[in-house]
């Protein structure tokens, strides 16, 4: 399988950290969103211009979760994409969270500390950071209750879901994310942190 990514993506990043657990490895297509080239190779396999976007034969996927899931789907003896009903649905809720409320708090953030200046020479927006701030916030706050008596997302080990979740947090510290106050979401932060797939998907810059 081919998986076009790039290391800056956290949502490629979701996708590394469910493949790595998974013991699947990609042939990688690297894509600079910064180039001409790549954005044309990048429009030929996602109309939506986006990464990461999964090729198994004449199969194209776009979407990091539909990708997580399917890679998950394909792996016999898994246990990070429950079976049972219940089980699935919980996984699939926080994914779906994921990509809806939380990694979009964090994209303010990271757009405004991090990529604004590289992409425009700007400044960050103490307006545009105020509201990334507020609705971090008000995610991390439903994280950090949901954290307060467990140590996975769904169940008693870790799955699908707290990889799409923690994926974004990956610029914790570069995006200066104001999470001091979440301690319970801190503390599982800190244990994705220990699983070899973290550790196997880190990227220097
Ligand atoms: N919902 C999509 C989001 C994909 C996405 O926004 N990817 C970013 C990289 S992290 C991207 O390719 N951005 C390029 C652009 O928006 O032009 C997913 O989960 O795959």
């Amino acid at each position: 399988m081919q998986l076009y990514y790039n290391h800056y993506s956290s949502n490629t990043r979701r996708v590394l950290l469910a493949a790595d657990h998974l013991g699947i490895a990609f042939d990688l297509i690297e894509i600079n969103l910064a180039s001409q080239d790549d954005r044309r190779r990048l429009a030929e396999v996602n109309a939506n211009s986006k990464l990461p976007v999964l090729i198994d034969g004449d199969f194209i996927l776009w979407e990091s979760c539909a990708i997580m899931q399917y890679l998950a789907d394909g792996t016999p003896g898994q246990t990070v994409w429950p079976q049972a009903r219940q089980a699935r649905a919980d996984a699939s809720r926080w994914m779906f969270w994921a990509c809806q409320h939380f990694a979009p708090a964090i994209g303010v953030l990271t757009w405004e500390h991090i990529w604004k200046k590289f992409v425009t020479g700007l400044e960050a927006d103490a307006n545009e950071v105020a509201r990334g701030e507020s609705e971090l916030a008000d995610t991390a706050r439903v994280l950090d209750a949901h954290l307060a008596t467990r140590r996975w997302l769904v169940g008693d080990a870790v799955t699908l879901a707290d990889f799409a979740v923690v994926a974004p947090l990956m610029y914790k510290d570069k995006a200066r994310l104001p999470l001091d106050d979440y301690p319970h979401l801190l503390a599982w932060f800190g244990r994705v942190r220990e699983l070899p797939a973290w550790r196997n998907t880190e990227h220097a810059w």
